[in-house]
């Protein structure tokens, strides 16, 4: 870190200069990106999530008074939950929008950095504007510093650098225009898109230097669309060209390159199947004939069949994750040859892929001219069609009304789906319900399915609706939770009431971590520290989470029937304030149809002998996987 005092700006009274402090001209140049969204030019910044302490209370929070008419600040209560609402506003604008947070220094950066990885993994854009120690060293150590006692420059927001695509520490203000202008150039790369950390001095903030004026001139962002190079194409289609079972995996790159219509076009004209992952489920509508659902471990029977056999997979946009590859059991042909279709070359090149580094829309194009009359043949369309149908009355099943005391996760989905209206868009995050949401929820249109399930963050879920909503004002955001997650981080309730953004949460009260005791179950261990019964306690918490909410203002209900969750969605769907919607359900049961082994190391010595039965399991089942 610079240690000297400041310094007079060599531009002082320049002409074409405007005298700011750094964290006026972080406003200014934030409230001047603009991009073009269905031909209209708009800010590229949606608003600024602040907690104020010291360390940006007076800086930041001066200057982003002075700018919010035009960009506005929305006051949060975590940091984590802001920077996720923020997150989850990028996610549902398909990365051409996003927004900044900013924090005081120490506990309240630290908040974010969950946010920060969360982001990191599924590729999205935020600008996270931490408070950082006096870069002047003077009144050191300050509250909430961490005194490192080997390394003078470390403080705690060094814990950003493995979590952000960008890192930079301000320690001047003008340091602060490279600095921006690199923020810019990474918040909307399409390949190396994620969080950018600046972490800002608290003296710098408040320090006056004469900023160009160039500086905040008027600048907009287009996404880049980046064309396949000849050598990599003409690879990819010869691969295709060959193939008699090939499918295609529709990963989140789908959606953020807003390809649904090409890869409709492509995966018609040339007959080939699609299979969807968390982030690309919606790609295509669930009632599309070539739509086989989900893939991998929380995949449909008729995606995994597909899978199994498909001698060719066009990966288009997905990094390849254990849940979509089946820990890399899934595909059973040896002949299999993978095309990594991807803005991105990191994934292209993964597990051996031809990669084909592109913008997904404008490679499926340029491909798809190539193949020309290419058909994947009857046969195979004909094989995808009977097993669509088939999984088609599996699910119907799973999703069946009943009566039932305790109603399955899968139930309460089919009684969510029986009463939803017009534009919707599902919000979920950790727990049971992503495996049984990615299998069962019918998805039509594009983004209308909104997982994080890169890092299955629990908590994500609530704050992440608010930032849907706040992307999405027109949709109706229908939020599904676990009590464990609900626990975790529910305080934005709170703010989306305040700032008027309406979601509707059906909270799933299993009474304890009902996926993990389900996970530990299946390796042998004992029912043990995940369902509340099964915890070391001198009494069993019942938490009233109707009341919970209520006390943050939401609208509640307690149901105790699938046919009075029914109702109570109809009934509440006019209600202009947040609604909270509790149901008890059933810890142990999910939907047996479809799915796939996951990868999770089981024990290889133990006295309990469900563990060793496991453990013989799990090393059957590692034979059938790819290695490299
Ligand atoms: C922040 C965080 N901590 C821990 C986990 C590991 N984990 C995944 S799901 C889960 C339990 C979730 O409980 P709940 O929300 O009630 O959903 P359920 O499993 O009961 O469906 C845990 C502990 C996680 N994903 N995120
Ligand atoms: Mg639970």
């Amino acid at each position: 870190m610079n240690q000297q005092a400041p310094i007079a700006s060599d531009n002082a009274g320049k002409a074409g200069t405007v005298r700011l402090t750094m964290a006026q001209a972080v406003a200014r140049f934030l409230t001047r990106q603009m991009t073009v969204i269905d031909g209209e030019t708009v800010p590229i910044f949606g608003g600024v999530f602040a907690i104020f302490g010291h360390g940006n209370v007076a800086g930041m929070g001066e200057a982003l008074h002075g700018i919010k008419d035009t960009l506005p600040t929305y006051r949060a209560q975590n940091e984590q939950g802001m920077a996720n609402a923020a997150i989850a506003f990028a996610k549902a604008s398909f990365r051409r929008r996003f927004m900044a947070c900013t924090t005081s220094i120490g506990p309240g950066a630290l908040n974010m950095v969950t946010s920060a990885a969360l982001a990191h993994v599924n590729r999205l854009p935020v600008l996270l504007l931490p408070g950082d120690v006096f870069a002047n060293r003077r009144p050191d150590p300050v509250l909430q510093q961490i005194e490192d006692f080997g390394d003078g420059s470390m403080t705690v927001n060094d814990c950003f650098r493995p979590v952000s695509r960008y890192f930079d520490r301000i320690t001047r203000p003008e340091q602060i225009i490279p600095a921006l202008r690199r923020a810019m150039q990474v918040l909307t790369d399409p390949a190396d898109c994620g969080p950018v950390t600046l972490a800002l001095c608290q003296d710098v903030q408040a320090e006056a230097y004469d900023y160009p004026e160039s500086f905040f001139a008027e600048k907009i962002w287009l996404p880049r669309k980046a064309r396949p190079d000849t050598q990599e194409r003409l690879a990819a289609s010869t691969a295709i060209a060959a193939a008699k079972k090939p499918i295609i995996i529709a990963g989140g790159g789908v959606l953020y390159s807003e390809a649904s219509a090409a890869l409709a076009a492509f995966a018609e004209k040339h007959g080939i199947p699609v299979v969807e992952t968390q982030a690309g489920k919606s790609s295509l509508p669930d009632s599309h004939p070539l739509n086989m659902g989900s893939v991998g471990v929380t995949g449909t029977s008729a995606a995994n069949t597909l899978a199994e056999e498909a001698d060719l997979v066009l990966a288009v946009g997905t990094r390849l994750q254990d849940f979509t590859t089946g820990s890399w059991a899934l595909f059973k042909n040896d002949g299999l040859k993978i095309v990594g279709l991807n803005v991105q070359s990191f994934d292209a090149a993964k597990h051996e892929s031809l990669p084909l580094v592109c913008d997904a829309a404008t490679g499926l194009a340029e491909l798809s001219a190539d193949l020309g009359a290419y058909h994947a043949g009857s046969a195979w369309g004909d094989k995808a069609a009977t097993l669509k149908t088939e999984w088609q009355a599996a699910a119907g099943t799973a999703l069946a009304a009943t009566n039932v005391t305790l109603p399955s996760d899968a139930q309460v989905i089919g009684a969510v789906m029986r009463v939803r209206k017009g534009d919707t868009t599902l919000v979920c995050a950790a727990g049971g319900l992503p495996g049984e949401l990615h299998k069962l929820w019918r998805a039509e249109k594009p983004g209308s399915y909104h997982m994080e399930y890169g890092f299955s963050t629990m908590g994500y879920e609530i704050a992440g609706g608010l930032g849907v909503k706040l992307a999405k004002p027109d949709s109706d955001v229908i939020v599904m939770v676990g009590d464990g997650s609900y626990m975790m981080l529910n305080a934005e309730i709170a703010s989306s009431i305040m700032l008027g953004a309406k979601i509707t949460i059906v909270l799933l009260d299993n009474a304890g971590y009902g996926c993990i005791n389900r996970l530990q179950m299946a390796t042998g261990g004992a029912n043990f520290n995940n369902l509340l019964r099964d915890t070391h306690h001198v009494e069993l918490p019942t938490i009233d989470f109707a009341a919970h909410a209520a006390a943050m203002g939401a609208v509640t209900r307690k149901v105790a029937s699938l046919a009075e969750l029914e109702t109570a969605l109809v009934e509440t769907a006019g209600e202009i304030r947040t609604t909270v919607i509790v149901i008890d359900t059933d810890p142990l049961i999910t939907t047996d149809a479809g799915g796939h082994w996951w990868d999770v190391a089981v024990p290889e010595v133990s006295e309990r002998d469900a563990v060793g039965e496991a453990r013989r399991a799990y090393e059957r089942a590692l034979a059938a996987q790819r290695v490299g």
